[in-house]
């Protein structure tokens, strides 16, 4: 009986911590200078994808794109008075890119090489 408990103890805790991760995939810090960098996670597969999802952020403002193939996470730093973290969320969306904020576009998506087809979060 105190095992089960014991047990189910356990159970709640690393569900409790699962959870936190999940939350806490994204992270903004910002310098002085209106500089910040945010990583988030944005659903892909491959290198074209990473090729893709960077070049939805060549824009004037941001400095650094740089999207990880193996973890999904993308670390972009960029300037603030130039553009928000919103604003560079809907770039990636536009390209056909689930992230934690934005669905992909629909349409775009559909035109991804087949390879790109992530599984949808
Ligand atoms: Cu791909």
């Amino acid at each position: 009986m105190k095992i089960k408990v014991i047990v189910m103890l356990l159970l709640f805790a690393v569900l409790i911590s699962c959870n936190n991760k999940t939350e806490t995939i994204s992270t903004t810090t910002e310098t002085a200078d209106g500089q910040a960098t945010s990583t988030f996670k944005v659903w892909g597969n491959c290198e074209m994808c990473k090729e893709n999802i960077e070049s939805s952020l060549k824009v004037d403002g941001i400095s650094k794109a740089d999207w990880n193939v193996e973890t999904k996470i993308i670390t972009v730093s960029y300037n603030k008075s130039k553009i928000t973290l919103d604003q560079i969320q809907k770039n990636i969306a536009f390209v056909g890119y689930d992230n934690e904020k934005y669905k992909g576009d629909d349409n775009a998506y559909s035109k991804l090489a087949e390879c790109c087809q992530y599984d949808r979060k």
